[in-house]
């Protein structure tokens, strides 16, 4: 089954960082939906467990340029 997780993204100081980040988690495999708030610092995101791990969505996110960590 799918698999969504909250993960706090800080840095973000704009419109253009969240399409950046949203973009940035979009293009994993197995990734179905990316939605990110620049006012609460997060992203939602569902996605295939067998193709992508939580660590490959936080890595995508600060490769970005931003932290992430991912919320329990
Ligand atoms: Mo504009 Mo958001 O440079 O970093 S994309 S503030």
């Amino acid at each position: 089954g799918m698999r969504r997780i909250q993960v706090r993204v800080t840095g973000m100081t704009c419109s253009a960082c969240t399409a950046s980040v949203e973009g940035a988690i979009s293009t994993l495999p197995g990734v179905a939906r990316a939605s990110v708030s620049l006012l609460q610092n997060k992203a939602h995101v569902v996605f295939d467990p067998s193709l992508v791990k939580d660590e490959d969505i936080r890595d995508a996110i600060e490769d970005a340029g931003f932290e992430a960590e991912v919320l329990p």
